[in-house]
């Protein structure tokens, strides 16, 4: 497995001291350390560059709490990159500050509209294919714009319906290799019943939330079992902790852009 190219460039966004004011649902957990949550965040940009990817860094932006989740406000394909439209009303407009950059990369750009809505944590890339989550964030109507888009490029779209977790992602990581982990509700979707599935136990069903780049697949701290598993499949590890993003729903995933 070594020197696979997946990606080549990675795009994060710094924390704000803000964070601690970002979406969060489990009320057991404490607001997020920002000191801490900034050192994960370089440990982060460390390991992806172990991956062998370029890493750009943005500033944070204290006014949207949750845009180190930068995930959510684009999809970056190999052909073009849609800028999404979130559907959390307090990260509405975090979309527009990713344009410019977005740009740097990308002549095809196309852009989720009202009423649709749609976040990048919906959005699981294999291949040509992309798996779009129906959640409380992405809407029909989004999922129908970024299925067209991918059409126009000769890629395909298919929608999933969500009904517990946050995002698709929260729940589902491609790992490549035809290889799927899987947690909760889409242990048993027939949409997936093609892959190589690691089931994620219930009491680590966080940790679903990896990501492959390159050689190495990223693993968020403080799950074992996950880790071996992930391991004894054949891939090399990298694990990275991020407590902090977790307190407000955050994961390895939704902290970058890859592409
Ligand atoms: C939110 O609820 O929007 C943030 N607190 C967490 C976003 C996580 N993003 C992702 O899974 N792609």
């Amino acid at each position: 497995m070594e020197g696979i190219k997946i990606f080549e460039n990675v795009i994060v966004r710094k924390p704000p001291k803000s964070l601690k004011n970002g979406i969060a649902s489990n009320p057991e957990f404490k607001k997020p350390d920002y000191e801490k949550a900034l050192i994960q965040h370089n440990d982060y940009v460390r390991a992806l560059k172990k991956c062998g990817v370029k890493v750009c860094v943005l500033e944070a932006i204290e006014k949207y709490p949750d845009s180190c989740f930068i995930e959510d406000v684009a999809v970056c394909t190999k052909k073009f990159a849609a800028i999404t439209n979130p559907g959390a009303s307090s990260r509405k407009g975090e979309e527009k500050e990713i344009i410019e950059v977005i740009k740097k990369y990308y002549n095809d750009i196309e852009y989720i509209k009202e009423p649709g809505t749609l976040e990048g944590g919906d959005v699981m890339m294999v291949k040509d294919h992309f798996y779009i989550g129906l959640s409380k964030r992405t809407n029909r109507e989004g999922a129908e714009q970024l299925i067209k888009a991918l059409g126009k490029y000769g890629m395909s779209g298919s929608i999933v319906e969500i009904s517990e977790m946050l995002h698709l992602k929260s729940g589902l990581a491609y790992l490549e290799d035809n290889v799927l982990l899987v947690t909760g509700e889409f242990v048993n979707n027939l949409e997936f019943k093609k892959f190589n599935k690691i089931m994620i136990d219930e009491e680590e069903s966080y940790s679903a939330n990896c990501i492959r780049v390159n050689d190495y697949v990223l693993v968020p701290a403080g799950y074992p079992k996950t880790k071996e598993k992930i391991k004894a499949a054949g891939f090399k590890v990298i694990v990275v902790d991020t407590s902090e993003y977790r307190k407000v729903n955050g994961g390895l995933s939704c902290l970058s852009l890859r592409f």
